[in-house]
């Protein structure tokens, strides 16, 4: 029998939940805003003791832990053959403005239990196993989605910007911010690049933030692709003015420049001609923000997303044309329009699929196959190693909101199936 078989038969190959449970609530403290929400931006207080508390988790595990120039943290468990390429698995900790506890969370914290349940059942791999923790998964304070595993997979154009351009909105740069965290000392990012034979596979264990797997009571979903998302940055700008004095006719309003192309992404995702095609206008600021002030500026940022790239990339074309006609019509500047990212999409490995059907198999778990919809560190870690995704479900599919839910159950389900998993990739 191979190892596979064998774990899973030792009665020790039981997850630990309570103890799991408590490491989500735990972490969920280190936030900017009130529980049951959280908020952790990147390289902020919290997110700096969040990661200490990753580490040293990590250290009980008896894993070595190192950490590179942007804070991508990799606990590693040596296997009998250190010198051949490791299996790998992984999430991020940071969580957008009023969020919940378990997007990202259960994939690090999960991955880490895994890595408890392999060890407390006397496995032993071949090959090293790697549970990392991707920097900035989340475009919160950057505007950069998955910034550390961008990087990890090898993007020079973030390297650079990343050294010369990057500031947030308090306008702190992302080399001073990552200082401040204690990273970036030689300021060099392109070492954080990982060579295209540094992993034989990498697994993300995460919540669907989607209802399908409740809806039809599965327990497991086998991803088999993820969307190809993409985001824009958007500046008007007008000559404001008085709200009372100036009068219609000679008003050029950048704030309702802004709101039409908001309604222009809804008409062109709407007529797409898939329900696969989505668009969010989550950001739209006017300035100065004053309610008798015509709005001199406005700036907006929008997230459109689908499983068909040249569908998506059709949307992107028709939003910039409105932009410049509606910038025409209402005598409105463009100032600016920035498609941040534009990335296609990422399809799952066969053999990693495999694996992860057999593990559900073996533990006698519902599955399903389905595409993620939301973006992850795995789309981009697909670019250095064969991917796989294994979604758990969420009380009503809910995500980025206080409500996300995981219950200890389900996510006990994951972990073993992310258990198995890797312990077959490990074998092989
Ligand atoms: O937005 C996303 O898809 C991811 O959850 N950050
Ligand atoms: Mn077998
Ligand atoms: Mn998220
Ligand atoms: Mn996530």
């Amino acid at each position: 029998p191979h190892p596979f078989d064998e774990a899973h038969s030792i009665p020790s190959f039981a997850v630990d939940s309570i103890r799991l449970q408590k490491q989500i609530d735990e972490l969920s403290t280190f936030s900017d805003s009130p529980a049951p929400s959280v908020t952790r931006i990147l390289y902020s207080d919290n997110d700096v003791m969040a990661r200490r508390y990753i580490k040293n988790l990590m250290g009980l595990t008896g894993l070595s832990v190192r950490e590179d120039a942007v804070g991508n943290i990799f606990g590693r468990w040596e296997g009998s053959e250190p010198e051949v390429p490791a299996v790998s698995t992984g999430s991020h900790i940071d969580a957008i403005p009023y969020s919940g506890k378990y997007d990202g969370v259960v994939g690090v914290l999960g991955a880490i239990e895994a890595i408890n349940l392999l060890k407390r059942s006397g496995f032993k791999p071949k090959r090293s196993l790697e549970v990392i923790m991707f920097t900035s998964e989340e475009p919160t304070r950057y505007g950069i989605s998955c910034l550390g595993s961008r990087l990890l997979a090898g993007s020079v154009s973030l390297a650079k910007a990343l050294r010369q351009t990057v500031v947030d909105n308090a306008n702190i740069s992302f080399l001073d911010a990552a200082k401040y965290a204690g990273y970036a000392k030689n300021e060099e990012f392109s070492d954080v690049f990982l060579s295209k034979k540094s992993y034989s596979a990498f697994v993300e264990l995460h919540i669907e933030q989607g209802p399908i797997l409740e809806n039809e009571g599965m327990s497991i979903g086998i991803v088999t692709a993820i969307a190809a998302p993409a985001s824009i940055k958007v500046d008007f700008g007008g000559n404001g003015g008085h709200a009372g004095a100036v009068l219609m006719p000679q008003r050029n309003d950048a704030g309702l420049a802004a709101a039409e192309l908001a309604l222009a992404v809804e008409k062109h995702v709407l007529e797409s001609g898939s329900i696969d095609t989505v668009g969010t206008v989550g950001i739209l600021e006017v300035h100065p923000g004053a309610i008798n002030s015509i709005p001199s500026k406005s700036h907006i940022q929008i997230d459109t997303r689908d499983i068909d790239e040249k569908r998506r990339n059709v949307v992107i074309e028709r939003i910039h044309e409105s932009a410049v006609s509606i910038s025409k019509r209402r005598g409105v500047e463009l100032l600016e329009f920035n498609i941040v990212n534009q990335d296609p999409p990422a399809l799952s490995d066969e053999f990693v699929i495999n694996a992860m059907e057999s593990a559900t198999q073996v533990l006698g778990l519902s599955n399903k196959k389905m595409i993620s919809r939301a973006y992850h560190d795995s789309l981009f870690m697909a670019r250095i190693a064969p991917m796989g995704m294994i979604f758990i479900p969420c009380y009503k599919g809910y995500s980025h909101k206080p409500e996300e839910y995981a219950s200890p159950e389900d996510i006990a389900k994951g972990v073993k199936v992310l258990a198995l998993t890797l312990a077959k990739l490990s074998s092989n």
